[in-house]
C-alpha cells in the first residue's frame, strides 16, 4: 500500500512524516502553558508534510471552529438510537447521518473533474475533523449522563474543547491528557484495520463520511480499537481479584522486584497468574502484542511518562506498571506471540479512568476522535495522487495449493 502520512517501524514505532512521536511532541506547538503537542498541529504535519508554526496551528484551530456545527437532523438521528447502543455504533450511524452534507459527493454528482477530487476531499475532511468531537461528546452525555451537552467553547483548542464538552472534568491536566491522547493516536500508517477499511471504501470514490464510517466499524473490533476498553476491564478484574483492597505501595514494590529480579515465585504473582488464566481460557491479553511492532509501543511510553508526572499514586497506574513488567515474560513463555510487549491500549484506559472518564464502552470513541486526523489526512492524499480502486485478486484454496507447489 502507499501511505504518505506516516510510517510504522517495527522497532521504533510510528513516525508522522519521518518525525518520531517524541520529536512530534517536542517540536510541534503547544497550548499556552502546556507541554504536549497540539493534535491539530499533528494534523497539519500529516496533511502537508511540514512542521506548522504556532500561528499556523492557531489558524487551523480557528478553521475547525468555523466548521464545528452539527445539523439538527444528525442530533435527532443519534437521539433516536436506544441509549444502550454501543457508543461506537452510535458514532458510525452519526457519521453516515452527516454524509448528507458531503461536498465531495455533491460535486461528484455535478461532474467534478479528477483533478479537483483532492480539494473537495479536503473540504469534507476538515468538516469531519471539526465535527467529530462534538458528536462524540453528544454520544457520551446522552449515553452515560443527563443528555445535556456543555456549550462549545471557541476559545479552546480542538482537544481541550472536546475534554470540556464531556462535562466531567474541567481541569487543565485533563485537557493536557486529552491533547496527548489525541495527538498520539492520530495515525498508524495505512495498513491498520480502520485506516485500511477507510482507504478501501474511499478507493471506490465513496466520500470521506462513507469511508470513515466503514473504518469506524473496523476500529470497533476487540483486536483493534476496542482493545483499550477490553484492557481496562481486564485490569479492573485483576483489581477485583485483590478483594477490593487497595494495593499497598509495598505490595506493588514487591511485585515489581519479584519480576525485575526474575524471582522463581513468579507463579505466585497475581498478574502472572491472571495472565496465565486468560491464556488458558483461550483469550488474548488485551493491550499486548502487535501485528507490526516488535518492541514496546512509543505511544505507550509517552503515556507512561505523562502518568509518571501526573498520577503515580493511582492504584490503576501501579497495576498497569506491574503488567508492564509481568506480562511480557508470560507471553514469551507461551512462545507464539511475535511481540510480547505492551501497545498503546495497555495504558490509555488508565489515563482516562484517572481523569474520571470511567465508562469503558466510550474509550474506543475517544480513539476514533483522534484517528479521524490520520484517516482524513490519508483520504486527502489518496485522492490527490489518484490512487486507484483497491481490488486485490483472490483465489480459492486449491489454486493457492497448486501455486505453492509450483514454487
Ligand atoms: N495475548 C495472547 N495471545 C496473543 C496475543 C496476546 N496479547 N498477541 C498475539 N497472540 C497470539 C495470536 O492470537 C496468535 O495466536 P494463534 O497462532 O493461536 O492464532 C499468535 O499469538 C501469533 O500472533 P502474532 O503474529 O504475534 O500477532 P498478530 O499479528 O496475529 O495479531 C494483535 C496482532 C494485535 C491482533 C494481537 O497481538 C492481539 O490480539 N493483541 C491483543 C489485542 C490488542 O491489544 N489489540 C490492540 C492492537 C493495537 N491497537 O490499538 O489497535
Ligand atoms: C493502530 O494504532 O492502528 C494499532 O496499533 C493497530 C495497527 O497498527 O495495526
Amino acid at each position: 500500500m502507499v501511505t504518505e502520512t506516516s510510517d510504522l517501524d517495527a522497532n521504533k514505532g510510528i513516525a508522522y512524516r519521518h518525525l518520531s512521536l517524541y520529536e512530534v511532541n517536542t517540536k510541534l506547538p503547544k497550548a499556552p502553558g502546556g507541554s504536549v503537542a497540539l493534535p491539530e498541529g499533528a494534523f497539519w504535519l500529516l496533511v502537508t508534510g511540514e512542521e506548522p508554526s504556532a500561528e499556523e496551528v492557531k489558524g487551523m484551530t480557528e478553521e475547525l471552529h468555523k466548521r464545528a456545527t452539527i445539523p439538527a437532523n444528525v442530533m435527532t438521528t443519534i437521539d433516536s438510537l436506544p441509549k444502550e447502543t454501543h457508543p461506537m455504533t452510535q458514532l458510525s450511524v452519526a457519521m453516515l447521518a452527516l454524509q448528507k452534507d458531503s461536498k465531495f459527493f455533491k460535486k461528484y454528482q455535478e461532474g467534478m473533474k479528477k483533478d479537483d477530487y483532492w480539494s473537495y476531499a479536503l473540504e469534507d475532511c476538515l468538516d469531519v475533523v471539526a465535527k467529530v468531537p462534538i458528536i462524540a461528546a453528544k454520544i457520551y452525555r446522552r449515553t452515560f449522563h443527563d443528555g445535556k451537552l456543555p456549550e462549545y467553547d471557541p476559545k479552546l483548542d480542538w482537544a481541550a474543547n472536546f475534554a470540556q464538552m464531556l462535562g466531567i472534568n474541567q481541569s487543565e491536566d485533563f485537557k493536557e491528557a486529552m491533547r496527548l491522547y489525541l495527538m498520539l493516536h492520530a495515525d498508524h500508517e495505512g495498513g491498520n484495520v480502520s485506516a485500511h477499511a477507510t482507504h478501501l471504501v474511499g478507493s471506490a470514490l465513496s466520500d470521506p463520511y462513507y469511508a470513515w464510517a466503514a473504518g469506524l466499524c473496523g476500529l470497533a473490533g476487540p483486536l483493534h480499537g476496542l482493545a483499550n476498553q477490553e484492557c481496562l476491564s481486564w485490569l479492573l478484574d485483576v483489581q477485583k481479584q485483590l478483594g477490593g483492597q487497595k494495593p499497598t505501595k509495598e505490595r506493588w514494590a514487591l511485585s515489581k522486584m519479584l519480576v525485575v529480579f526474575g524471582n522463581s515465585s513468579h507463579s505466585e504473582d497475581l498478574m502472572t497468574d491472571f495472565a496465565n488464566k486468560t491464556l488458558k481460557e483461550g483469550k488474548v491479553i488485551p493491550g499486548f502484542g502487535h501485528a507490526v511492532l516488535r518492541n514496546t509501543d512509543p505511544r505507550y511510553m509517552l503515556e507512561r511518562e505523562f502518568a509518571l508526572k501526573h498520577c503515580t499514586e493511582d492504584p490503576l497506574f501501579q497495576l498497569v506498571d506491574s503488567c508492564y513488567q509481568a506480562i511480557p515474560p508470560v507471553l514469551l513463555k507461551q512462545g507464539k506471540v511475535k511481540n510480547p510487549f505492551p501497545n498503546v491500549d495497555a495504558h490509555s484506559g488508565q489515563l482516562m479512568h484517572f481523569y474520571n472518564l470511567k465508562e469503558q464502552n466510550f474509550y474506543t470513541v475517544v480513539f476514533a476522535v483522534s484517528r479521524t486526523l490520520g484517516v482524513m489526512a490519508q483520504y486527502i492524499w489518496s485522492r490527490a495522487v489518484s490512487l486507484p480502486i483497491e481490488r486485490p485478486k483472490s483465489l480459492p484454496l486449491d489454486e493457492l495449493m497448486i501455486l505453492a507447489k509450483k514454487h
